[in-house]
């Protein structure tokens, strides 16, 4: 049953159906198929499928749109099932998490977002092309532990180290562990512009998360 639900879930990607994404999601939410597992092996198994066909000029932007659409439906529906209550109560801290200034890329974030969230983390996600003012602003608001960006372009790293540098100038630097990841993104550039770590995916994100905030507990 939840081999056909992840069967499903990936062809829906790779075939461009929103509504298929749609309604395999709801299949696996009656089914109560666990929703990390229904995003990592069926939904990212699709758009693994589809960023390669993109990478040999198999696809084009518009076709892309239409698979982030459905992953970004299906995955909608999936994240209700990771319970945010939960991971309120027996909370491992707190992460603040954004695709950086001028960068609309949200795929990775929604991914590494539920397994934080199903590690217990409980996640703000404040979405896609956000100033770095915004994001120091309610990371202080808020009170988060982490503060988690994403970046997918060259040409938007840079917004990176602008979230980074405030912090600095506003003299909060030391109150946040801060945290990037995204394909242009590495470790070597993370240290670069100061910042406490660099996942290259949703694994090594919970791993640096839960070590941060050890660390910073101590
Ligand atoms: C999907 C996609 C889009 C979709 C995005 C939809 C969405 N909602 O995200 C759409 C079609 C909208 C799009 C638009 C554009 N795109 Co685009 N896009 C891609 C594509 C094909 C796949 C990216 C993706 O989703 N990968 C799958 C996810 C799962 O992987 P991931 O994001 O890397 O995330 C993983 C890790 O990086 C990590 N991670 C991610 N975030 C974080 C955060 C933290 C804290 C941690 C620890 C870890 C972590 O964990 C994740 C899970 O494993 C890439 C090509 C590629 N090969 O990557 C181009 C790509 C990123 N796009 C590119 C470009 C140029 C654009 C456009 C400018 C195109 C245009 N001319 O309009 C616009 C940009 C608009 C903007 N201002 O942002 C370029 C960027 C080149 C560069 N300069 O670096 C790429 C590389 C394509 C290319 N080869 O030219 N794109």
């Amino acid at each position: 049953m939840s081999e056909k639900i992840m069967k499903d879930l990936k062809e829906a990607i790779v075939n461009l159906d929103p509504d298929a994404a749609v309604v395999a999601a709801n299949a696996a939410m009656a089914a109560k198929v666990n929703p990390v597992d229904a995003i990592e092996q069926g939904l990212s198994e699709g758009m693994n499928v589809i960023v390669e066909m993109f990478d040999e000029g198999e696809l084009f932007m518009p076709q892309i749109i239409i698979a982030a659409h459905a992953f970004g439906k299906a995955c909608d529906i999936l994240q209700e099932g990771v319970s945010t209550e939960e991971s309120a109560k027996m909370s491992n801290g707190k992460v603040l998490f954004f695709s950086v200034a001028g960068d609309i890329h949200d795929i990775g974030k929604k991914i590494v977002k539920t397994m934080l969230q199903a590690n217990n983390f409980e996640v703000k996600d404040l979405g896609r092309d956000v100033a770095s003012d915004v994001v120091i602003k309610e990371a202080l608001s808020w009170g988060a532990d982490i503060v988690a960006g994403s970046a997918l372009m060259t040409t938007t790293m840079p917004a990176s180290r602008e979230v980074v540098s405030g912090m600095v100038e506003q003299g909060v630097r030391d109150k946040f562990k801060i945290i990037f990841g995204g394909a242009p993104m590495s470790a070597a550039w993370c240290e670069e512009i100061g910042a406490d770590g660099y996942g290259d995916n949703a694994v090594e994100a919970v791993q640096l998360a839960k070590d941060l905030v050890k660390g910073k507990a101590v």
